[in-house]
Formats: C-alpha cells, sequence, structure tokens
C-alpha cells in the first residue's frame, strides 16, 4: 500500500496592489488623495482589506498608464487596471463581496446605481468649488501646479481654469451661473441628507460601492481647505454622520 501524501492547499497568490495618484498631496489623513476618484478607489481597497502601496505619477508619463490620460488607476501585479468602475469590479472578483455587501441582484444593482450617480451627478459640483468658485480656486491654483516650472506656471493655471469653466457650463451645471449651480447643489445635500439611513450604510447593513461613490464625492466637498464648502456638508447632520461612518469603516490598510 503506497502511503497517502498530504494534500497542499492549492491557494492563489494575492497581487501586489498599487494605486496611481496625482503628484499633489492634501497633507490630510482624512483626505488621501485631491482627486475623488483616487480617494473612491483607496477607500475601497481599504474596505477589501487589501494592502497596497500608493505612487505618484510622473504627469508626463500618465499615458503610458491610461490612455485615456486619468486617474485612478491601478497595478494588480503586473496587470493594469485603469478607471474607478473597472477596478471596484477588479476587487470584487479578488474579494468576492467586498464591494457588494453580500446583497442580492436587486441591492447590487442599486449601489452601483448610487456609485453611477455620485461620480456623474455630485463630482462637477466639487469641480466647481474648486475651479469656478473663487473662494476654492487657491485649492488647485496652489496645489496642482506646483511641480512645473516657473514660466509655465505663470500662465498654465489660467489656462486649465477656463477649460475647467468651460466643460462645466458644456455639463450644464453652471449654465445658470454659480449661484443656481449651488442653489441645485444644496437641493441634491437636502435630499441625500434626508434619505441617508440612520445605521449601517446606503444600501444595506454592509458598506458597498454605492457608500464609495457617495463618500468620495461628498468627502471631497468636506475639504477643510475650503471651509465654506466644508460647512455645507456639515449643516447636513444625518449625512455628515452617515459619511463619517463610512471613513470609519475604510481605515487604512498597513502595507
Ligand atoms: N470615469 C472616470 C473619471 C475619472 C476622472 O475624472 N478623474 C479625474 C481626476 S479626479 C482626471 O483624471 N481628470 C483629468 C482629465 O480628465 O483630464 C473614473 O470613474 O475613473
Amino acid at each position: 500500500m503506497t502511503p497517502m501524501t498530504p494534500m497542499t492547499p492549492v491557494t492563489t497568490p494575492t497581487p501586489t496592489l498599487t494605486l496611481f495618484d496625482f503628484p499633489a498631496t492634501t497633507g490630510l489623513d482624512r483626505w488621501e488623495s485631491f482627486s475623488p476618484f483616487v480617494l473612491e478607489v483607496s477607500r475601497a481597497m481599504r474596505l477589501a482589506k487589501v494592502p497596497f502601496a500608493t505612487t505618484q505619477v510622473n504627469m508626463m508619463k500618465l499615458k503610458d498608464i491610461n490612455p485615456l490620460g486619468q486617474l485612478p488607476a491601478a497595478a494588480f501585479g503586473e496587470e493594469k487596471v485603469a478607471g474607478s468602475t473597472r477596478i471596484l469590479e477588479r476587487l470584487e472578483a479578488l474579494v468576492p463581496g467586498s464591494m457588494t455587501g453580500g446583497l442580492d441582484a436587486r441591492g447590487v444593482a442599486e449601489a452601483w446605481l448610487w456609485k453611477e450617480f455620485a461620480d456623474t451627478s455630485l463630482y462637477p459640483y466639487v469641480l466647481t468649488t474648486r475651479w469656478v468658485d473663487d473662494r476654492g480656486w487657491p485649492v488647485p491654483r496652489d496645489h496642482f501646479f506646483a511641480a512645473l516650472p516657473a514660466p509655465l506656471r505663470a500662465f498654465v493655471p489660467g489656462m486649465v481654469r477656463r477649460s475647467m469653466k468651460k466643460k462645466l457650463i458644456e455639463r450644464d451645471f453652471t449654465r445658470a451661473g454659480i449661484d443656481a449651480c449651488y442653489a441645485r447643489m444644496g437641493r441634491v445635500l437636502d435630499f441625500l441628507d434626508a434619505r441617508a439611513p440612520d445605521e449601517g450604510f446606503w444600501v444595506g447593513p454592509r458598506a458597498t460601492v454605492g457608500d464609495l461613490g457617495l463618500f468620495a464625492h461628498l468627502h471631497s466637498l468636506r475639504l477643510p481647505l475650503i471651509p465654506w464648502q466644508a460647512e455645507e456638508v456639515a449643516r447636513r447632520k444625518r449625512l455628515t454622520r452617515y459619511l463619517d461612518r463610512v471613513d470609519a469603516a475604510t481605515p487604512l490598510v498597513s502595507t
């Protein structure tokens, strides 16, 4: 009789994860990126409890990482994935249930729809507060262009600001002016405040992609460097308590 050989468990090795971010940092622990989309992915990796490293991209080589010239992008070992949705899907495949909180098909669909809502309907407000509003403009002006040589720094920020203003008009966020835009944002914040759950998360008891999207953009509006804007969110108490819960549920994972 041949002796039985002990079974060796078959495990799929977890790839080394790297999150690419812009060179500018806020210097604030709870705002690990100026970019809401990078923040969203960083919190997703934390929610999935996968250790990851963050690396700042050389802006001249951004298109080597993502031909669309946008962040976030992430490396799962050798595999590069660009775009927040694709990265969150990849995380769900890596750690099943981590992005969808054990919900049924209907709940999962709702969670993704809230992420979609946040990315398309809240992000432009973050852009408006930073690029259009004179009170927020010092944030991009002083932080985003610091690496540029001085002669370029004299005119590039103004050029980018003009282009951002144009895009926000085209996206129909500031077409009627900044006051009308803020009135609309106030209504949206009021509705979200009324809809915010008293406990648990947006769609269920566990955090999902819906929370990641909502948190990323609303938490970016809470950036302390634009106190007026942060106060607009802070006034909505239920929403604020909810955001604090998402913040607490996505603590930093050490590498
Ligand atoms: N649909 C993209 C949007 C990402 C996005 O807009 N990223 C911004 C930074 S927050 C960016 O890279 N902007 C530069 C550009 O669009 O040229 C996603 O979900 O990842």
